[in-house]
């Protein structure tokens, strides 16, 4: 009885020292900054900051590939750009289309810019520059399919996080193809263009971008009703960019860029890191008309 006491404070002594001893092994061993791959296997490169996401290039230097179209079949070839190193696994992976009479050159610029935040990214040509949404569709699906099982860079991209984008008739095809295929994980339509407006079955997170100047698919009739026939229950959002026109996805362009990559980071990479660029909703400003959305993302 007398030792008791003892024994008790004795006892809570010794699970605060071990408690102690916890916390410096956690201190230790536990994961450096930039080093979070334990806690999401996907997660690639250092914690974004909105500067990181504006910037010209990301933190990955950028090498590239041509795919010349006699070497495919399905899709009209293109140019694979990817993160150089070899040293930090495999990469999740968008195929991007053209639109009507535009070849790969009219959307190269996402090719680096994409790229070099930590993405596997494959700007295509189609078949011929009259392709029709359905048509580009496929094609997005088969550069896919070719640069996850036949690319000499197979080895670099993680064929089970996909996406796809592309502009105007392109990016009606990117609807097209998260309709056929509902493993993709992610889809953004840039100006897209279509005349079916309504999407039920696409199960793909999806970020439509319109633009509030364009003549040649009006966010009236194309963008905006695509967004709104998507299903609600889905991880979606609008963007439609202030004073730009149908091409604007043709240029270098900061505000399809920073929400792009969050889009892709989020549901390709499941990176929550980048969930602070699209929740709460970004603001209408000099760039941004208006945006709309879920939030928080449940996927
Ligand atoms: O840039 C585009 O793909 C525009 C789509 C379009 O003008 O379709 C009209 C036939
Ligand atoms: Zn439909």
């Amino acid at each position: 009885m007398h030792q008791h006491p003892h024994t008790q404070r004795r006892t809570r002594s010794l699970s605060s020292a071990l408690a102690a001893v916890a916390v410096l092994v956690g201190i230790g061993l536990g994961p450096t900054p930039g080093a979070h791959a334990a806690d999401n296997p996907y997660e690639r490169g250092p914690a974004p900051t909105n500067a990181s996401i504006e910037a010209v290039r990301g933190p990955y230097a950028v090498s590239q590939a041509t795919v010349s179209s006699l070497a495919v079949t399905g899709f009209g070839g293109g140019t694979i750009y990817y993160p150089t190193t070899t040293s930090d696994g495999t990469f999740g992976a968008v195929a991007i289309s053209p639109g009507y009479t535009g070849t790969q050159s009219s959307i190269a610029w996402l090719g680096p810019r994409l790229a070099s935040q930590g993405f596997v990214v494959f700007t295509i040509d189609t078949n011929t520059t009259l392709d029709q949404p359905d048509s580009r569709g496929r094609q997005l699906l088969a550069a896919l399919d070719y640069l996850t099982r036949v690319s000499p860079l197979r080895t670099r991209v993680d064929s089970t996080r996909l996406g796809v984008m592309g502009h105007s008739m392109g990016g009606g095809g990117s609807l097209e193809a998260a309709k056929s295929r509902p493993s993709l994980q992610a889809a953004i339509p840039l100006t897209p263009w279509n005349l079916d407006k309504t999407w039920p079955e696409i199960q793909t997170p999806t970020l439509i971008v319109g633009a509030d100047g364009d003549s040649i698919a009006p966010v009236s009739s194309h963008a905006e009703p695509f967004y709104e026939n998507l299903p609600s229950s889905l991880d979606r959002a609008y963007l439609e960019l202030n004073g730009a026109s149908h091409f604007a996805p043709n240029s270098s362009n900061t505000t399809i860029a920073k929400y792009s990559i969050s889009w892709l980071k989020r549901f390709i990479d499941n990176d929550t890191r980048y969930e602070q660029f699209l929740c709460p909703l970004p603001r209408p400003s000099l760039t941004i008309e208006e945006y709309r959305g879920n939030c928080p993302h449940q996927s």
